[in-house]
């Protein structure tokens, strides 16, 4: 078995977990948040300064990737770790959630998915097989079944129909799956925004019995106290004895109350996104750098950070670069919120060790502004 979760201790608090997950390239420290290196690079850093700011995984897409450089170029180059020197775990989403969101260039029969690229407008069609078969020759420690994930709001007849394929394709990508020993398969649990669905998603798929499972279809729209009502019946459902992965969450707020509610892994654009936007994610909330009353702000951009940005520019500065449209501004804020979600994610272990993540919580939100 590539994958092993190692259940360290429940919070006495909440429903949060400590953990680890031994994979071929190392161990993860769990809960964790993966950042997203959708191309084969986690956009303006290196992986050197990854390492730096401590993240132990990174993910990244099988649709982005099959298309161009192409999987077999990737193999040829001797896999994905490889080929983009990272060599810490990889966890590669299969396509699926990628290839829906592609709206009327798509068509889903029971067969797959056919699509055009949003590159050239060349025609493709991926299967369950072929997600398998992709995410193999890139060499991912862990690879995720082929899914739909139902728009928000959905119908209760569509998402039923729908989380029922979903668990055939499941079975599919289970068969096709040969690797075993180098990488695991993780299953997602579908059924949108209704707790039978949930349940019966989850049941089917346990019966699968892979190294791990995520829920995948929330973060799609709905509002938060919607997402964490599903979590709140959706995590209890799932093994114990495996991680827990909720899929395309990475905002402050959403990953504590994620792991409040029994959730090991996130992942998402938003640290990476935002800061090429030009917003930092700080321990006071967040801070817009071009604002202008950050002008003549001689202050690090958070003053209890302690990453390289941090310790070494002001916001005048970084908004000085953003104005000018220097690329250092994209790179100083992507490390940033970055090392400000890892670190936070350290704490938020640091606080399950110690049976106080509810206070953590109060104090995080007290600071940070966001309501509970
Ligand atoms: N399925 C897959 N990837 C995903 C999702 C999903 O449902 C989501 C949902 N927010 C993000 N990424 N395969
Ligand atoms: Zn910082």
């Amino acid at each position: 078995m590539a994958i092993r979760y190692e259940l360290i201790k429940e919070c006495k608090q909440s429903g949060a977990r400590l953990g680890k997950i031994h994979t071929p390239h190392g161990v993860i420290e769990t809960p964790i948040f993966m950042p997203v290196g959708t191309q084969a690079t986690v956009k303006a850093m290196t992986p050197e300064e990854l390492k730096d700011i401590e993240a132990q995984i990174i993910l990244s897409n099988t649709y982005h990737l099959y298309l161009r450089p192409g999987h077999e170029l990737i193999k040829k180059a001797g896999g994905l770790h490889k080929f983009m020197n990272w060599d810490k775990p990889i966890l590669t989403d299969s396509g699926g959630f990628q290839v829906f969101s592609l709206g009327d260039l798509r068509k889903i029969t029971e067969e797959g998915v056919e699509f055009r690229s949003h590159l050239d407008g060349s025609k493709h069609f991926i299967s369950p097989e072929k997600a398998v078969e992709i995410q193999t020759a890139l060499g991912s420690d862990i690879m995720m079944a082929f899914d739909e994930c139902p728009p928000y709001p959905a119908d209760y007849d569509y998402v039923k129909k729908s989380l029922e394929r979903t668990t055939r394709w499941a079975k599919r990508c289970k068969e096709a799956h040969t690797n075993t020993e180098k990488q695991g398969l993780f299953g997602i649990i579908q059924g949108g925004m209704f707790e039978d669905l949930r349940r019966q998603s989850a049941e089917e798929l346990l019966e699968l019995d892979f190294p791990g499972y995520a829920v995948g279809g929330l973060s799609v729209g709905e509002p938060k106290p919607i997402m964490y009502e599903v979590l709140e019946y959706t995590a209890p459902l799932m093994p114990k004895d495996k991680p827990r992965y909720l899929m395309g969450v990475g905002s402050p707020d959403a990953l504590i109350e994620g792991v409040i509610r029994g959730i090991d892994m996130f992942d998402c654009v938003l640290p990476t996104r935002i800061g090429r936007n030009g917003t930092a994610m700080t321990s006071q909330g967040k801070v817009v750098i071009k604002n202008a009353s950050n002008t003549e702000s001689f202050e690090p951009l958070d003053p209890e950070c302690g990453c390289y940005t941090c310790k070494t520019y002001t916001k005048a500065y970084l908004r000085h670069l953003f104005k000018a449209n220097e690329i250092l501004g994209l790179r100083l804020m992507t490390l940033h919120n970055l090392h400000f979600l890892i670190k936070m994610m350290e704490e938020v272990r640091q606080a399950i060790r110690e049976d106080r993540l509810l206070d953590y919580r109060k104090s995080f939100f007290e600071k940070y502004g966001y309501d509970l």
